[in-house]
């Protein structure tokens, strides 16, 4: 009988690696950081033994996520590769405090969420995994039922003052006086307690536009004294320190990635004037989602819009473009709150976006091998009609972001390059050679974005070539071989 001869596909060979950045790995800055921002009360419930009163039909009671929850997901964490985990505070809390602004004891940890010594553990397998901790303060009101409300000798801890709270968690909650020395003190020795208690990483201060400047600068060196390297953000913009939530630019992310058509002007306009203000503007965190604002996702589904298209384009730029990027927890999903910003529903670690966590963990993985995405100055090299191209360059290493938020095929044309590069696309694997005009012609479908790695053009991969040739080179001789040998046989 005669044997058939099977072709074999070759298989296809894609090599696939990130090039090396001309750049060596540096001491760690918080700049570099990747934070991922999680509601304790709503990411993971691993312990019943806490979940005294705990009611998941009710959105304002506590839903039983604890911190040993947290613990049993960093991997969820990890795996997307965040290397900071942001806490909503943990903090002792009054009735229905499930989000941790109605602190009762800022020295004890919420029951519901877990003892001193689950937290102190939290960290610890942090930094195990190479991960920071920051902990989220409210710093400018208590609970109505703290202590200090009825103590008599604490009449001057709070204010009568009445501003205009935005937050809606703070509206009835009273106003410390943090002009008080007293308090003052108060506050320096509880961020003393946490970081000498649980080795924290960093603070966010909630609710700072309520306290003054001075105090947060105070408090911000006050922790710098007790450890180098800790960080200290505020919620809002404060003159006093760098760290600080850039709410202006999160609205305007917010609102030119939510549909396509739109222009990207904005964006670097912010910049222009961030890099004025602060003297390290890359310290900004900013973010798509956050507690007390409609979901992103929402946004998107009312333009009618493909929300993980949307998310692809705008974490492109969050990733990218600088300050320290903050993702909210369930944006991975992508969590829907159908308008309603008080609907925060228990995480769903099983109904992940496939396509849109690959993003975000090739985005954080990009954070984390070129320097010049974190530490690189920022230029705008063209920016029309919906197509931006953004360049970042840190000593040797420069790469391009380009975004194009239009809904057509446009292509930018850059002459302003270093001649002879290649731009390697790192997200499409594209590569885009000089022409013999000397230019850079950079081609974005509909709603797409890309990063571009500048380097020396390589010519056609001969190596690659050479290697596959050689493989089907074998392959033949071994064919031809064996049907030889196969005949001969027959005729045997
Ligand atoms: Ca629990
Ligand atoms: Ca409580």
């Amino acid at each position: 009988m005669r044997k058939s001869v099977f072709l074999l596909m070759v298989p296809l060979l894609f090599l696939y690696a990130l090039p090396v950045g001309a750049v060596e790995k540096e001491e760690r800055k918080w700049q570099d950081e990747s934070i991922y921002y999680l509601m304790v009360d709503r990411f993971m419930n691993s312990s019943v033994h806490n979940d005294d009163g705990v009611d998941p039909n009710n959105p304002d009671a506590y839903h039983g996520g604890d911190i040993q929850g947290i613990i049993d997901q960093l991997d969820h964490i990890e795996e997307l590769g965040f290397s900071t985990i942001e806490l909503s505070p943990i903090m002792a809390n009054s009735e229905q405090g499930y989000h941790g602004y109605w602190i009762e004891d800022f020295r004890s940890v919420e029951e519901h969420f877990g003892s001193l010594e689950d937290v102190k553990r939290l960290v610890e397998e942090a930094h195990k995994r190479d991960m920071k901790v920051m902990f989220d303060m409210v710093i400018g009101h208590t609970s109505p039922e703290h202590a200090w409300v009825e103590d008599e000798t604490k009449t001057q801890w709070y204010t009568d003052e009445t501003e205009e709270i935005q937050n809606r968690w703070l509206k009835e909650a009273p106003a410390l006086n943090t002009d008080n020395p007293e308090v003052q003190q108060y506050l320096l020795e509880t961020a003393k307690f946490w970081i000498d208690e649980t080795g924290v990483d960093a603070f966010k201060l909630v609710d700072a536009a309520a306290v003054s400047p001075d105090f947060i600068k105070e408090f911000s060196e006050h922790v710098t004294t007790l450890r180098e390297d800790f960080f200290v953000a505020a919620d809002a913009a404060s003159p006093a320190i760098d760290g600080r939530v850039d709410v202006a630019l999160n609205d305007q992310i917010r609102k030119v990635f939510k549909t396509s058509g739109q222009p990207l002007n904005e964006l670097y306009d912010i910049w222009t004037e961030n890099k004025q203000l602060y003297s390290n503007p890359n310290q900004i965190l900013h973010n798509m989602d956050s507690p007390g604002n409609v979901r992103f996702t929402h946004l998107t589904v009312q333009e009618n819009k493909n929300p993980i298209t949307r998310w692809e384009l705008g974490l492109t730029y969050l990733f990218t473009s600088p300050g320290i990027p903050v993702l909210y927890f369930g944006s991975e999903v992508p969590l829907d709150d159908g308008g309603d910003p008080s609907s925060i529903p228990m995480m769903n670690f099983k109904a992940g976006d496939e396509q849109l966590q690959q993003r975000i963990e090739k985005l954080t993985s990009m954070r984390e091998q070129f320097p010049a995405l974190t530490r690189g100055d920022f230029e705008e090299l063209h920016n029309d009609k919906g197509l931006a191209v953004f360049k970042r360059t840190y000593k040797d290493q420069t790469l391009l972001i380009a975004i194009n938020n239009s809904e057509e095929t446009k292509t930018a044309e850059l002459t302003n390059l270093k001649d002879d590069q290649q731009l390697t696309g790192l997200i499409q694997d594209g590569i885009i050679r000089q022409s013999d005009e000397g230019i850079y012609r950079l081609g974005m479908e509909r709603e797409t974005a890309d990063v571009f790695l500048l380097e020396p053009d390589r010519g056609y991969n001969w190596l690659f070539i050479g290697f596959v040739g050689g493989v089907l080179t074998l392959f033949i001789v071994a064919v031809t071989a064996i049907s030889i040998k196969n005949r001969k046989t027959q005729n045997v």
